[in-house]
């Protein structure tokens, strides 16, 4: 499809896609199917156009606070998976309140409350709903949860007291590799708890991960399921192998494929949010995933947090590299910058 393209031809064809044009399974096929350099910058500079039209050279960040590692599922990538013998946190308000404070004056769009399906929030989600109102009150803005499934009354109190937006990843709309996945887990609870979220308000982010055993079919299917529920942000991650975990012994693949992936992305949701998450390499990973159409930074931290991230390049290093200082230097060196917060309130629905 772009092998042939001029300059030209690629400005058009950016054209169409901000017109509304749709992609047939054969075209997205074609597209994931790209290993050749020169059709590569052809799609990542394709997938910028679009990106450029919407968003320009503005970029939001999301700072990142998991604040248990607690989990009770099995979900055979993940570092947090219950049994896994690792050390555990799970933060007091306090904590979670002196992070917020920290974060004053930073530049950062919203506040991603993130933690593993720890049963002292899931069993008792008042002390959930605690989080969120100490974190509403100390700071003036959005907070996004990534709880895993929580029932529907919950999500409802969860948002009354200030939750904006839902993270929950169904990692694959394969419904063969999701149960390889996220083993024992329903696969309708997790679409269903996106639709009710989003039908009180939130706004709401779905994502899959590659490198865990999915074919271009399987990617297609995924992208068509995340397609199906009109996500306001989309995500792909490439799955890292985790010591002690069931996956361990997988191959990581390349982060082309995400590249590619987060392109093809930006193309089918062209006014969508798009994250380069910090957890998988930095900000030096950051620039590429820009570079491919992404336009938000995640998982940014403090220099000194000790917090972990669900993969975590940088696990156990004394000095964190990913704190929004280091972030916005970086983006100022691409010609990029922080958006404003009053463009972000824009699109979570918050109007002045
Ligand atoms: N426990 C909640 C849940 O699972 O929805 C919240 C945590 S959520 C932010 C964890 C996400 O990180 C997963 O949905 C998955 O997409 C990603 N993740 C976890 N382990 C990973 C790994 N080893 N490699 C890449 N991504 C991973
Ligand atoms: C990230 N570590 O953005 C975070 C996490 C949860 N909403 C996001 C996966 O990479
Ligand atoms: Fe728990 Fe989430 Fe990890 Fe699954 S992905 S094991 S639910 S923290």
């Amino acid at each position: 499809m772009l092998n042939n393209m001029t300059q030209n031809d690629l400005d058009k064809f950016a054209g169409k896609v901000l017109e509304g044009a749709q992609f047939s399974d054969d075209e997205l096929r074609e597209l994931l199917r790209i290993n050749e350099n020169e059709q590569l910058e052809k799609l990542f500079y394709l997938s910028r156009k679009v990106k450029d039209h919407f968003f320009g050279n503005k970029v939001f960040l999301y700072s990142f606070v998991y604040f248990s590692t607690y989990c009770k599922n099995k979900c055979t990538f993940c570092y947090y998976r219950a049994n896994h013998e690792i050390n555990r946190y799970r933060l007091s308000i306090e904590e979670v309140r002196n992070i917020c404070r920290a974060l004053k004056g930073e530049s950062i769009h919203m506040v991603d409350l993130t933690m593993g399906e720890d049963p002292y929030f899931h069993d008792r989600p008042e002390n959930f709903v605690d989080v969120v109102r100490a974190v509403r009150s100390e700071l003036d803005l959005p907070i996004m949860i990534s709880p895993g499934v929580m029932g529907n009354e919950v999500l409802k109190e969860l948002h009354d007291n200030g939750a904006n937006f839902l993270a929950l990843y169904q990692e694959t709309h394969d419904q063969q590799l999701y149960r390889k996945l996220r083993v024992g887990q329903s696969f309708e609870d997790r679409v269903n708890a996106r639709k009710f979220a989003k039908s009180i308000g939130y706004c709401v982010e779905d994502g899959i991960l590659t490198g865990v055993g999915n074919d271009i079919e399987s990617t297609i299917r995924s992208l068509r399921g995340m397609e199906a529920n009109t996500p306001d942000m989309v995500r792909v991650m490439t799955f890292v192998p985790q010591e002690g975990t069931p996956l361990e012994k997988v191959n990581r693949i390349s982060s082309i494929e995400e590249l590619k992936i987060i392109a093809v992305l930006r193309l089918m949701f062209p006014d969508r949010l798009i994250p380069a998450s910090l957890d998988l390499e930095g900000i030096p990973g950051m620039v590429h995933r820009l570079n491919a159409g992404a336009n938000v930074v995640t998982s940014i931290i403090p220099s000194d947090s000790a917090l972990e991230g669900v993969v975590n390049y940088d696990r156990g290093a004394e000095e964190r590299h990913r704190d929004p200082k280091s972030v916005v230097e970086c983006l100022k060196t691409m010609g990029m910058e922080p958006a404003s917060q009053a463009d972000f309130n824009r699109i979570v629905g918050l109007v002045a």
